[in-house]
């Protein structure tokens, strides 16, 4: 057999890093749980796989939420960055790394990245005056500002407060950089997904790229610019560099350099610019490769509205994870929206997809084939007879899976991997349904065996594909159909994994238990 973890070479992907200046809410589940699957989804496909996620501690934000709540930056980071540590675990999350960007490993590379830019001469000193937004960390043209109902100036595109403001600062010579990402967009279009993003940043280039300030001389919560007293980097450039530290860099030598560039960055779409624009061009005047792929999934709405409290509709991972289990919220985020697209939390719809897909389609059919076959073939395998017609259409359905799956991946389709898998588990019902294996028991005995180890057979291939949606419930229906753990990766669908005539299974158990509503849903 070929080798299995890793030799199909690796493949390295992120989440953005959260800020945690606030409690991690469901947008942030949102982007563990889709970046997650897909790092299982390659682990199960044989890479060695690097995934990683964090929070980004540094900029005014936090300092200001911190003072605000009498303490330090420090002490409100230290303890807010648990509540997205314990969120990630909590919601059957794998990272390899949760980076918080103020480790000293991190500073030490962002100022080593500082350094690069630098000594390529696109980093410089200049007097910066303009239109300060302190809630944007950004300056604003004249042009990109207005007079808002208040009779204050505002941003116009974020509407936020902006003062006019003077400071020296370091800038980055952008404009440099034009031409060279647009051939990037154009060479390469999977750089920037799905497509609607990638047009909205190449418009953006297009327009004319400004140099732009990356330092900070008025506050002093970030890493310090190498040899600048009194200046901090712009949060961004501290953050986006959490991508190379955990990787090594600077480190030449160290064995997790092997693992940049990155495959894939997991974002959300209001961050493309940061990720698509500044990101890669902070790369080239560093000499660095550049990451193969920025994703920009939806935004996730409470009730067809953005989360916010004060219209009381912040859903809490935490509690979801409390009332439903991580499984079905995983599920059910993933299943929902097209990976890419908006998508909306609401209970009634989450109780629905429990109940219909995960208890009903593919709950009863692994509980109904399961006990029959503890109740009349001494609880092993069964053993197949000569194969009709139906019994090779629906094995050929279930192997073909890997592979269906595997093209969906390449667009990062997550949905259309589930609805593949749903397909199947639908034709599984259909034959079950349609063979009537608890008349065959007295009528053909044998043809009965054939048609349970078909089905058993199915449920093998879907419980090994939806490993990296519900990893927990389909361990637990890959222990019922005792496949070892060393035979539960993508390869062994099909033939080569066949489940063994004769092996003893375990007395069966509901893996999807049916949702049972409590007096009320959680507070929503
Ligand atoms: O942007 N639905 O942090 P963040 C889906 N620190 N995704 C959402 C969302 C929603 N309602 N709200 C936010 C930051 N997100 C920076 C990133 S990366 C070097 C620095 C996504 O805590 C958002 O798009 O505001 C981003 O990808 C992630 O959650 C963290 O957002």
């Amino acid at each position: 057999a070929e080798g299995r973890a890793g030799h199909r070479g690796t493949y390295s992907l992120t989440t953005a890093i959260s800020y945690p200046n606030g409690a991690p809410h469901i947008g942030h589940a949102y982007e563990a749980i889709a970046t997650d699957a897909i790092a299982r989804f390659h682990r199960l496909d044989g890479y060695e796989v690097l995934a990683t996620t964090g929070t980004d501690e540094h900029g005014l934000k936090i300092q200001q939420t911190a003072a605000r709540d009498g303490t330090t930056p420090r002490a409100l980071v230290d303890a807010m960055s648990e509540k997205f540590r314990a969120m990630v675990a909590a919601l059957g999350c794998r990272f390899d790394r949760f980076i918080r960007t103020t480790e000293p490993e991190h500073y030490d590379a962002a100022r080593a990245l500082w350094r690069r830019m630098q000594a390529n001469g696109d980093i410089y000193l200049s007097k910066y005056v303009g239109w300060y937004s302190v809630r944007d960390e950004a300056w604003y043209g004249e042009d990109e500002t207005e007079i808002g109902p208040d009779g204050g100036r505002r941003a116009r595109e974020t509407r936020t407060p902006v003062e006019w403001t003077e400071e020296e600062n370091y800038l980055f010579r952008l404009s440099a950089y034009g031409d060279r990402l647009l051939k990037l967009y154009e060479e390469q279009p999977d750089f920037v997904g799905p497509e609607t993003r990638r047009n909205e940043v190449a418009s953006f280039v297009r327009s004319g790229l400004k140099d732009f300030s990356v330092s900070r001389t008025t506050f002093d919560w970030g890493v310090p610019v190498p040899d600048a007293p009194g200046h901090v980097m712009y949060v961004w450039v501290d953050a986006l560099t959490n991508y190379l530290t955990v990787c090594g860099f600077p480190d030449e030598s160290d064995p997790r350099r092997r693992f940049w560039p990155m495959d894939l960055h997991v974002i959300g779409k209001d961050i493309v610019r940061f990720h698509a624009v500044y990101w890669p061009a902070f790369l080239m005047s560093a000499g660095l490769p550049l990451p193969k792929r920025v994703f920009a999934h939806g935004f996730f709405l409470s009730k067809g509205e953005k989360m916010s409290k004060s219209l009381g509709n912040v859903v809490d991972p935490m509690d979801l994870v409390a009332t439903y289990g991580a499984d079905a919220l995983r599920y059910f985020v993933l299943r929902e929206a097209p990976f890419g697209g908006d998508g909306n939390y609401d209970h009634e719809a989450i109780i629905t997809r429990i109940n219909a897909d995960l208890a009903n389609d593919l709950g009863n059919l692994a509980q109904r084939s399961l006990s029959m076959i503890a109740k009349n073939g001494e609880g092993r395998v069964p053993r197949p007879g000569p194969l009709s017609e139906a019994d090779r259409a629906m094995l050929a359905a279930a192997d073909a899976l890997p592979e269906r799956a595997r093209e969906a991946m390449k667009d990062l389709a997550l949905h259309t991997v589930l609805a593949q898998i749903w397909a199947v588990v639908a034709e599984a019902n259909r034959y079950f349904a349609g063979e009537e294996p608890w008349k065959l028991r007295k009528t053909d005995p044998a043809r009965m065996e054939t048609v349970l180890f078909v089905t058993i057979e199915t449920v093998r291939a879907v419980a090994i594909l939806v490993q990296p949606f519900v990893p927990e419930a389909a361990g637990r229906l890959l222990d019922l159909l005792a496949v070892p753990e060393d035979a539960r990766m993508l390869a062994d669908v099909g033939e080569g994994g066949r489940l063994v005539p004769g092996t003893e299974l375990p007395a069966p158990s509901p893996v999807f238990p049916r949702f049972e509503r409590p007096e009320a849903p959680p507070a929503a």
